[in-house]
This record gives structure tokens, C-alpha cells and sequence, in this order.
């Protein structure tokens, strides 16, 4: 009983250490920075989850068999698909979401955290 209670505060304090090495270097810093380009591997989006700060660019694969659409208001990613490789600005923080249009269902979706300074 006594050797199960210390693993469980030990798997705590585990937790607790990474929780305090995220909180060091800032927020949003469990996702990667995002490549130069935002590639596509099988039906996914790789990363399908990045960061990047205010006023970087970033380009996102997009080919006939995979459109791109950007979704929500002030989505940089234009909402009209597109099929070619673009590099799209990001000057205001927030979270932006996009899609392949012809995938979506099968969960081909892809998120920008764009980061204040
Ligand atoms: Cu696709």
C-alpha cells in the first residue's frame, strides 16, 4: 500500500517538473515552431500543430489532391481552397485553423498559434 502511495507522488512530481519547465520559457511552448513549410504526410498535416510570432511567415502544402482552406474571420489562409504551396503573413496573435478541403472529415485539419511579442 505504502510502495503504491509513493509511485502515484512520485509520478506527481514528475508531472509537477514539466509543468515548471513549460511555464519557464513562456507560453504555447509545447508546440513545435513551425517549419518553413507546413508539409503533408498521408492524410495529416506535419506538424498539424505549430507556432510562429507575429509577423513570420509560414507556407502550407496544398496540392489538386490536397486544397487548402483557411478557416474562421481574419484567417490570413484564404477561405477560398487553394491548390498550390503558398507562404501566408501572420500579424496579429491568435490561433488559426485550417483545413484540406477534400479530408477534412478524416480529421486533416492543421492549427497556427501565432505569438505576441
Ligand atoms: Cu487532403
Amino acid at each position: 500500500m505504502h510502495k503504491f502511495l509513493w509511485a502515484g507522488l512520485g509520478a506527481l512530481g514528475l508531472l509537477g517538473i514539466f509543468a515548471a519547465c513549460q511555464n519557464n520559457s513562456g507560453p504555447n511552448t509545447g508546440l513545435p515552431t513551425c517549419p518553413n513549410t507546413i508539409g503533408i504526410e498521408g492524410f495529416a498535416y506535419n506538424p498539424s500543430s505549430c507556432k510562429i510570432s507575429v509577423g513570420q511567415s509560414v507556407s502550407i502544402a496544398a496540392s489538386a489532391t490536397h486544397p487548402l482552406r483557411g478557416l474562421g474571420m481574419g484567417n490570413p489562409i484564404a477561405a477560398t481552397p487553394t491548390t498550390t504551396t503558398q507562404s501566408y503573413t501572420f500579424s496579429t496573435a491568435g490561433t488559426y485553423e485550417y483545413e484540406c478541403t477534400a479530408h477534412s472529415a478524416q480529421g486533416m485539419k492543421g492549427f497556427i498559434t501565432v505569438v505576441g511579442p
